[in-house]
């Protein structure tokens, strides 16, 4: 590991200690031992969990007292035999997880499916990934819906509670739609913004069964003076912060594939992923997606919750330099996800032999647009051709499936680069632009293979 990556791994972690609530003091105290670790030189990352911050033996006590709430990055946990937090091994068994996600964090428990596992057309809830930013409700992990109810409540004729009977005896739609993550792609940025360092597949394309949020909101009569939602849930608050709470302009909450959720994949709502009732604000940012979800108020101003405020899942108002971060006003929320695509096969370093037929296949979306074409390059960018897209979407909002069947004449080192095309002739770009949090991110995949001799 070079000294860049090390000093880059130590800005994700304490980005991720952030984020996961710590307290002034214990942040101090991280920054202290880490400036203590600079000055000590390299060890390098791999070997030295166990000893991180120099401290040596007895460093697993003192880094639990450290991160106080028990907050334990992958690199740690990886090390100290795996998950280690009680309630995130019960949410991974709960939601039948496989082996071969890539844990970011346990508490609060943050996994990513790596392209390959992302083969499925609908994505199975073993393989879907999970981003928290608290903790997970116990009476999730113990599927207990007693006492589960929403509210509608602000901007509306008459404020409604439903009940889960309720909610499931009103015409429901089943729907196959992509969640992704804000900060999908966070890792291809340059320099690396704090956070979790998602690569691709903080997405996911599940089967969801719901009623249609607008239905909802019609039976509390929406007033003319709503103009956003409020979401709500129920998990308990890591640290000592406000809730975490999205909201969405009132167009996009009544646009018919958003919906109030309580299957997925024609199960119950794993405990990850919001068990009982969560939201599905499809092609946006998944942090609309509210899970545990039990209130939603209708405001008549744009929503100012815990992320959406300040720098959280907001962009720039206009492109700024890699590093540069303008001041919060230059800022406004992030929403509508912009055209991407994954390819799920060959796996990133197959070998393959002169000659050999490799079938590319992969997906795209593109947030609000069509995914119109895929183009497949093997030389960096400098030819294109189109792969076939297996039809159109079963829904608007699915993933689209492409393939191509490719093969290499000559030995050495290629790479599988895909890009998609909307409808309106968006693109992905090759070189991913800047932003202070790193959203946004849909620069082309690019999987490496070798051809042999
Ligand atoms: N209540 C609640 N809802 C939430 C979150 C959360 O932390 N709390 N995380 C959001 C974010 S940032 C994302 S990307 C999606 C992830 O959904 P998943 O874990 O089911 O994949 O849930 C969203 N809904
Ligand atoms: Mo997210």
């Amino acid at each position: 590991m070079t000294r860049k990556q090390e000093n880059q791994f130590w800005d994700r972690l304490r980005g991720v200690t952030e984020d996961a609530g710590a307290d002034p003091q214990t942040l101090e105290i991280f920054d202290e031992a880490v400036s203590r670790r600079r000055f000590m030189g390299r060890m390098g990352v791999g070997g030295a969990a166990l000893t991180l911050f120099g401290f040596g033996a007895g460093t697993d006590a003192a880094m639990r007292g450290l991160f106080g709430r028990g907050l334990i990055p992958a690199a740690w946990a990886d090390e100290a035999n795996g998950l280690e937090d009680e309630q995130a091994k019960s949410a991974m068994s709960d939601a039948g997880k496989e082996d071969g996600l890539i844990v970011h964090n346990d508490r609060p428990l943050n996994v990513e499916t790596p392209p390959h596992l992302l083969e499925d057309e609908v994505t199975p809830a073993s393989r879907h990934f999970i981003r928290n930013n608290d903790l997970i409700p116990q009476q999730a992990l113990d599927r207990d819906p007693n006492g589960w109810s929403l509210k509608i409540d602000g901007e509306v004729h008459e404020e409604l509670e439903i009940g889960l009977d309720d909610l499931k005896s009103m015409d429901s739609k089943d729907l196959v739609l992509h969640i992704e993550c804000g900060g999908n792609g966070r890792a291809n940025f340059d320099p690396q913004p704090r956070g979790n360092p998602w690569d691709r597949g903080a997405v996911g394309n599940a089967k969801w069964t719901g009623v249609p949020l607008k239905d909802i909101l019609e039976r509390a009569g929406v007033k003319d003076s709503a103009v956003y939602t409020a979401h709500e849930g129920y998990e308990p608050i890591l640290g000592d912060r406000g809730p975490f709470s999205r909201g969405v302009p009132i167009d996009k909450a009544m646009e018919e594939h958003t919906i109030v959720a309580y299957a997925m994949n024609g199960e119950d709502i794993p405990a990850t992923h919001g068990f009982p009732v969560r939201l599905v604000v499809p092609g946006w940012y998944g942090s609309c997606s509210h899970k545990w979800l039990n209130k939603i108020t209708l405001r008549d101003q744009e929503h100012d919750g815990r992320g959406m405020t300040g720098y959280s899942y907001r962009m720039p108002k206009y492109p700024v330099a890699p590093g540069e971060r303008p001041p919060e006003e230059d800022m406004k929320v992030g929403g509508p996800w912009l055209i991407k695509s994954v390819i799920t096969g060959p796996k990133k370093d197959t070998g393959l032999e002169r000659g050999e037929t490799v079938k590319v296949t992969g997906h795209a979306w593109a947030g609000e647009d069509e995914v119109a074409e895929v183009w497949i390059s093997t030389d960096f960018g400098l030819n294109w051709e189109k792969a076939d897209l297996k039809g159109d979407p079963v829904n608007k909002y699915a993933w689209v499936h492409f393939e191509k069947e490719l093969s290499f004449e000559n030995r050495g080192y290629y790479e599988i680069w895909a890009r998609a095309v909307d409808d309106k002739g968006n693109t992905q770009p090759i070189v991913q632009p800047w932003n202070p949090r790193g959203y946004d991110g849909n620069i082309v995949h690019k999987i490496p293979v070798t051809v042999a001799a």
